[in-house]
């Protein structure tokens, strides 16, 4: 079967994101010069702003006519290339801000707004996560399959979208509920590690009531490459193009067990 994105490509993305992981490692933490974007506790380093140049730039000379979506700066409407990357420079940007260990980034490919390529640098423990469609999924080149744990046996993950006003209510109010299906729940405060940590069979569920398509794009690739599933609360497709609710699981958790009703 001929692949969608070559090898030869994939490796010269790798080494970017790793080179971009190596700045990350070694920031100063005394010099963030950090701003504060609209929303409860929602940052941006200067180590987020230079990282989204260096990837943007280095996209653009690896895949010469694409573009780009990343979370910082001006958005003027979803790129109209054929192939798009969606870009998050430093997913978990407070956890990095505190040193906290759940801190990533994270790159997805699509084509004509469908995903076929994710990418995502777990820079603290080194560990590099990537899928493409149809290739299964692979941490550090190991391949990777989702739970198959019955969720009673397993841990739900969970984010709180703290920048969105009443969305954390309902984020802890999902919590609470899962808390009694499950072992128990965790929230490490970078959806697009959750997401790599569901592919991993780390965790039985993941569920976040708002995030950006940075924050889900490459880790539900990674996801569904594994075996898993990744939809809206509402059970639709994750959209590349706007904000939604996001939920993923492996084949111990059935959808259905995950109630709708979710406002997008
Ligand atoms: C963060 C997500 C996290 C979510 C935060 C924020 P950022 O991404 O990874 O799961 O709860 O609201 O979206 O802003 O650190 O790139």
């Amino acid at each position: 079967m001929d692949t969608i994105l070559e090898k030869n490509t994939v490796d010269k993305i790798e080494s970017l994101v790793r080179k971009c992981g190596d700045i990350i490692r070694n920031a100063d933490r005394n010099d963030l010069d950090t701003d504060a974007k609209a929303g409860h506790a929602n940052f941006v380093t200067r180590y987020d702003a230079l990282v989204q140049d260096m990837l943007k730039n280095g996209l653009k000379e690896i895949m010469p006519g694409s573009g780009f979506f990343g979370e910082e700066g001006e958005h003027n409407g979803f790129p109209k290339e054929e192939y798009v990357f969606i870009v998050d420079p430093i997913d978990g940007t407070t956890n990095f801000m505190n040193d906290l260990g759940f801190f990533c980034i994270a790159v997805a490919l699509v084509k004509n707004k469908k995903r076929i390529f994710g990418m995502v640098y777990d820079i603290a423990r080194d560990e590099l996560y990537k899928a493409v469609k149809g290739e299964g999924a692979f941490l550090n080149g190991k391949r990777i399959y989702v739970s198959k744990k019955p969720l009673s046996m397993d841990v739900a993950l969970f984010g709180t979208a703290p920048y969105y006003e009443g969305l954390p209510d309902i984020a802890f109010k999902k919590a609470r509920e899962y808390l009694d299906k499950c072992i128990d729940v965790r929230r490490f405060g970078s959806a697009e590690m959750d997401l790599c940590m569901i592919a991993a069979g780390k965790a039985g569920i993941y569920f976040e009531p708002r995030l950006q398509p940075w924050d889900v794009a490459a880790g539900s690739v990674i996801v569904e490459e594994a075996g898993g599933t990744v939809r809206k609360w509402n059970g639709s497709e994750v959209d590349v193009e706007k904000q939604g609710s996001c939920v993923a699981f492996g084949k111990g958790v059935d959808i259905a067990v995950f109630d709708a009703g979710f406002p997008e």
